[in-house]
């Protein structure tokens, strides 16, 4: 974790907002972040929006940054290599994440006490206007996280999170499109990052802006995002529970032609014996597989951990 920050004038704060066709609320959202945080500098990150977003933002007083590849996870991993600060705070530019509530996300990393702070959509306290499949997706994709790792997130899409530098700096993020929120939860969960959810109220967008979420295809590349980065980072757990119902399956067909065997005096089917041996075979496959994958994955956080110092001591 992050020391403490003693004052938050001397904190360099950054406001990264990324931005495809937002020109219904972008003013907004840029000044009522200026408002908030004076001292902290607005960025917005443009991808070839083709109506007056970037001229809007460079009015209200951001510094806008082109980027040429297409996708939200496009523009935040330049976002990530390209700002210099102390602390981060990402945000979307659709007016939908009230601006007021940024002192609860960024005060816990000012004081050091989380790495990464999330703004819940969905806690108990959250007053949250959801699109119905939105929430629903939401709500799948967590439970999947939170079994797998563990954890109680309630919110593991939310676009708006303050960071600090380490994060920011230490996670390698690929996902291009919707899943970048979900690869930054998990990876900064599986780096041992303390992560901390603030209630927020999450509005509609106003009438006339439009989502660019498209839920079909990018809910399919999420899970899929989920799935992929669960195999990577908990292999044992994941062929190891393939493995095992496998191995059951393979058991109970083998039960079944001892069962033949024992009561009717037939020669057991080959075809259930073939079966059977089939599964058992292809369960301890995988539970070799999880094992070995995940001897490799403990020398790699050995090796992630040494390579941390070494960065940590350079720049000391
Ligand atoms: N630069 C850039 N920004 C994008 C791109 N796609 C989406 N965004 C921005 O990312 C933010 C989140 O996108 P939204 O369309 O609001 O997606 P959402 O928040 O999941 O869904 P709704 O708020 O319900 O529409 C918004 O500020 C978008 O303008 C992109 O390809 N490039
Ligand atoms: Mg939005």
């Amino acid at each position: 974790m992050q020391p403490p920050f003693s004052r938050i004038q001397d904190t360099k704060i950054a406001i990264l907002i990324p931005c495809l066709n937002e020109e219904k609320t972008i003013t907004k959202v840029v000044s009522d972040f200026k408002n908030e945080l004076p001292n902290a500098k607005i960025y917005v990150f443009d991808n070839m929006s083709t109506d007056q977003t970037a001229n809007l933002a460079s009015q209200a007083g951001a510094e806008v940054i082109f980027e040429t590849r297409r996708g939200k996870g496009a523009v935040v991993q330049t976002m990530f290599q390209k700002i210099e600060a102390d602390v981060y705070i990402i945000v979307d530019g659709d007016d939908t994440y009230p601006a007021p509530q940024v002192h609860m996300l960024i005060e816990p990393i000012l004081n050091g006490t989380a790495d990464m702070t999330i703004g819940s959509r969905t806690m108990k306290e959250s007053k949250s206007e959801f699109r119905f499949l939105n929430w629903l997706g939401n709500k799948w994709f967590q439970g999947i996280i939170n079994i797998a790792f563990g954890t109680h997130l309630t919110d593991i899409l939310s676009g708006y999170r303050a960071m600090n530098r380490k994060l920011i700096k230490s996670l390698p993020l690929f996902e291009n499109g919707f899943e970048i929120e979900a690869e930054l939860t998990i990876k900064a969960l599986e780096r041992r990052f303390s992560l901390q959810e603030i209630p927020v109220n999450l509005r509609s967008r106003p009438f006339g802006s439009y989502s660019k979420i498209k839920m079909l295809q990018d809910g399919i590349k999420i899970l899929g995002t989920i799935f992929a980065l669960f195999r990577d980072y908990k292999p044992l757990t994941f062929f190891g529970f393939l493995g095992l119902c496998s191995f059951g399956t393979g058991f109970i067909f083998g039960i079944s032609v001892l069962f033949d065997v024992k009561t009717a005096y037939q020669v057991p089917s080959i075809f259930s014996g073939l079966l059977s041996f089939g599964f058992i075979f292809t369960g301890l496959l995988f539970i070799a597989i999880g094992l070995i994958l995940h001897t490799i994955n403990r020398r790699f956080r050995e090796m992630e951990y040494f390579q941390r110092l070494l960065i940590d001591t350079s720049n000391n």
